[in-house]
């Protein structure tokens, strides 16, 4: 660094930094007063909110600045997170364990007369993600910066982010999520870090002076991209890396073209169109397919996103060929995949390089992480839309299949059929572009997300891939961080640890986890344990009366599915274990049943017509059940509303059974299943995803395992599956579904539930009625156990002790290795 420039740090008198109670205090009134505008006597608790945060982020800033000026001069490779959704939760209190913080900032709050339970809870979170990919973006930048390996994460600043969810009558109700309706102190705007981006017209090829064809891409539009910035603090690492997300706008030199000719409202149109680009994120689970705005903004985040690496890359005074030197970039699934076309244009087009040049720099920098295996979910681009919106791009895929295919052809002579699977080109009916295909050439590793994901990926999807590029296959199974997961979230669960392993080691290497092992039999151990789950359960059971105006039992068996409502990871088995429970009941209302709270939570896609009559199910069935006098409150069912990652960090620490029930071979990985069992749930679940190494480590005995694996599935889908044969040989099955088709939860309408019950006894797609008695049994022993209290702690124990493998670090630290040949930097 430039000597003669003094920044903050060298004036240690600044009270805008320090983190003694005094300072902090200083720092939250002058933020009140100077960013506020407050004084104390009118200020709202959002002003509080606000306050508050500055203070922290001002913590922040020393080190993010350091890290910002490692990413410009230092010679190590960054690591270039693409991800159309970073699901990263709200700020203040993450920020406040990962800087150290928390405690001489909760002093100084309530020393002013707040509390910071009541701040956290003002802070609305960034919804930037539809679920478990998003969120597991927001883990890994966590880790990167708790590791010291710097780190852009790239993505879009939407406006609205994913939409709140209301229920009414039982039905899901969608509003519109205004994030950014009161402020966000998190984010810095960088008006000067932007860039032009193009969208549709033609191209152009001319003969240069030195004889080159260059070709020049004439847009139909172009719109500006800037850079809205939010520092990303690793764990007490010192260093904060960079999540750098785009806003869409007009560019200005067009506004006033149009005003000079007199066409105003053109001019206002353009803005309009200009500023869609980054308003709302697309609720998965719908067809995206022909949808052009997504089209448009995958093209507009990962064109300003590639544009701003190479910009970095040059200002470290590198050439343009060494670029792979400076840039790992990972695309998070498919969604960033154009980024291998425009990569080639940059370096072809813009940079001058020759194809195969501009080839290997694009090969070498880019790898690619597959998240499902749904061929549904699969990305497909009809060929004349992105004719229409990308067509330089366009050209650029033909040129690499062409090249492609030609190897293909030449280590497979004659085998055409093999040609038409790889080509990037789907020719099938109307033409498609292939993203998985065009992701899979042009990265140098392709990876699943968890060890059975990424061999059902060989076998299935990229099967082709597989055989012509073993190479670049590999694993890296998920994690999550247990810093928002464990130590933010379950204060009480950490404290304990921390107490009985002699420090707080255990959160930067969790693998230390393991010295719990000892105390998993310790009465008194397990005495506390419990405690610490009580007090999350009955702080949770007041928050869902207080939403629901449902009363639950603290003290019953608090059994917990909460994740994006679909088919494959069956909601609905688990209604039918519930209604198998009340028919018992009923039939003897002296049962001696295990009283039990089934929670759930979850948004269903807008469009997603059988999800959004599964949550009214849930809330139907449990308008019945919860009101019935036989049941006498022994069974609860709750649907809470609005599952984001606020609610997930009440709902984790509270459950006592984590239902991980998907059809096997369905689910990639899962990360839900992760952070209720590092909080001490124990899990019921199928072999499917990450479910499969967590039983694993945590050992058979620990987790309640029913259902069919992925090759049973794949079994009886061949021989031939017929759900009938399984209605009609299982009385309490067929008890359970003709009472719903008996509309005995809709008050006698037969007509509300009946598409999902013609179509488990028609189809049954995800082998509900074939896992059904399987999964009856399981919870049997679910219920058994729990009457064990000192049995139930002790696998809890166990549970959280063998989940080490399972942190966010882990899963990086295997992509510096395995996937990004890169490593932490030196403090
Ligand atoms: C999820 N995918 C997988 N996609 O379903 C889950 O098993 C896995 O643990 C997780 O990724 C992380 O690897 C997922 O969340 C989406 O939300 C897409 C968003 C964009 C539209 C298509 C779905």
């Amino acid at each position: 660094m430039d000597s003669t420039k003094k920044t903050v740090a060298d004036f240690p008198d600044s009270c805008r930094t320090g983190g003694e109670v005094a300072e902090i205090r200083r720092g939250i009134l002058d933020h009140l007063h100077f960013t506020q505008a407050r004084s104390t006597e009118h200020a709202t608790l959002h002003d509080w909110y606000m306050a508050a945060a500055h203070a922290v982020r001002d913590r922040m800033l020393e080190d993010w600045l350091q890290s910002l000026h490692h990413l410009r001069r230092r010679e190590e490779k960054a690591v270039s997170y693409l991800s159309a959704e970073f699901l990263m939760g709200p700020h203040l209190g993450n920020n406040l364990v990962n800087l150290g913080i928390m405690a001489p900032f909760r002093q100084a709050v309530t020393e002013l007369g707040q509390d910071l339970d009541t701040l956290l809870r003002q802070e609305e979170e960034p919804g930037l993600g539809n679920g478990g990919l998003g969120r597991l973006a927001a883990c890994y930048l966590d880790s990167l910066a708790t590791l010291r390996i710097p780190a852009i994460g790239y993505g879009i600043r939407y406006e609205f982010g994913i939409f709140d969810q209301q229920l009414r009558n039982g039905w899901q109700v969608e509003v519109t999520d205004e994030w950014l309706r009161r402020g966000n102190p998190w984010e810095i705007c960088r008006p000067e870090i932007c860039y032009e981006v193009k969208f549709g017209g033609h191209t152009e090829y001319v003969h240069e002076a030195d004889g080159r064809l260059r070709v020049r891409w004439l847009p139909y539009r172009v719109v500006k991209g800037v850079a809205y910035d939010t520092p990303v603090a690793g764990y007490r690492s010192g260093m904060t890396d960079l999540l750098r997300l785009w806003k869409s706008e007009a560019v200005e030199s067009f506004d006033f073209q149009a005003f000079n000719v007199g066409d105003y409202y053109e001019a206002v149109d353009e803005k309009v169109i200009s500023e869609t680009i980054s308003k709302v994120l697309y609720p998965n689970d719908e067809p995206t397919i022909g949808k052009k705005l997504r089209l448009t903004q995958q093209y507009f985040f990962v064109s300003c996103s590639l544009q701003d690496m190479v910009r970095i890359h040059l200002l470290r005074g590198g050439v343009i060929d060494t670029f792979a030197g400076s840039f790992a970039v990972q695309l998070n699934d498919t969604h960033p995949a154009i980024a291998v076309a425009e990569l080639m244009r940059l370096l072809v087009d813009e940079h001058g390089l020759d194809w195969e040049a501009a080839w290997e720099i694009t090969r070498a920098a880019t790898a690619y992480t597959n998240h499902t295996l749904l061929p549904e979910a699969l990305e497909k681009w009809p060929l004349p839309l992105f004719a229409e919106l990308l067509p330089r791009h366009l050209e650029i895929i033909f040129e690499i299949n062409r090249r492609f295919l030609d190897e293909v052809r030449q280590r497979f002579p004659g085998d055409e059929e093999r040609v038409r699977r790889l080509s990037i080109i789907d020719e099938h009916g109307e033409r498609h572009v292939r993203m998985a295909h065009l992701a899979s050439v042009g990265s140098h590793a392709i990876n699943g997300v968890a060890a059975l994901h990424s061999e059902l990926l060989k076998q299935t999807v990229l099967r082709d891939f597989h055989e012509f590029y073993p190479e670049r296959f590999c694993n890296v199974t998920n994690g999550v961080t247990p810093r928002r997961w464990v130590v933010l979230s379950n204060p009480g669960l950490a404290g304990l640890i921390t107490e009985r392993l002699g420090g707080d080691d255990w959160v930067r290497n969790p693998e230390a986890l393991r010295g719990l092992e000892t105390f998993a039999k310790d009465h008194s151990f397990q005495a506390a344990w419990r405690k610490v789950k009580e007090g999350n359960k009955n702080f949770l059971a007041s928050v869902i009366a207080e939403r629901t105006g449902i009363k639950v039992d603290p003290s019953s068996l608090f059994d917990v599915q909460v994740k994006r409502i679909h088919e494959y990871k069956r909601q609905h088995l688990n209604v039918l274990h519930i209604l198998t429970l009340y028919n018992r009941i009923k039939r003897d209302p002296q049962a001696d049943i295990t009283p039990r709270t089934f929670l759930f939570g979850g948004k269903a896609a807008p469009g997603y017509f059988m999800a959004k009559r599964i949550i009214k199910l849930i809330t139907a069935v449990g308008e019945v059940v919860n009101g019935d006098a036989d049941v006498a409150g022994r069974l609860k069912v709750v649907f809470f509303p609005d599952f984001n990652v606020k609610n997930g960090q009440l709902i984790y620490p509270a459950a006592d059974l984590s239902e991980q029930i998907s059809t096997a071979g369905k689910e990639a990985s899962g990360t839900g299943n992760m952070k209720f069992s590092l909080n001490g749930a124990l899990t019921i679940g199928t072999l499917d995803g990450a479910n499969v190494e967590i039983r694993e480590e945590v050992g058979a005995e620990n987790f309640f395992l029913f259902g069919l694996d992925a090759a049973g599935v794949q079994d009886l889908r061949s021989s031939g599956y017929n759900p009938r044969h399984w209605y009609e040989g299982n009385a309490r099955l067929r008890e359970v579904i003709d009472r719903i088709a008996a509309g005995d939860f809709s008050s006698g309408d037969r007509d509300l539930f009946r598409p999902l019950v013609e179509h488990l006894l028609q189809s049954d797609d995800y082998l509900l009625l074939a896992d059904y008695q399987d999964y009856v049994d399981a919870q049997d022993r679910v219920a058994a156990v729990y009457r064990d209290p000192g049995r139930w702690t002790e696998m809890a124990i166990l549970n959280v002790a063998r989940m080490g493998k399972f942190s966010s670090d882990r899963s990086i630290r295997d992509y510096c290795r395995d996937v990004w040949q890169t490593g932490p930097v030196a403090s």
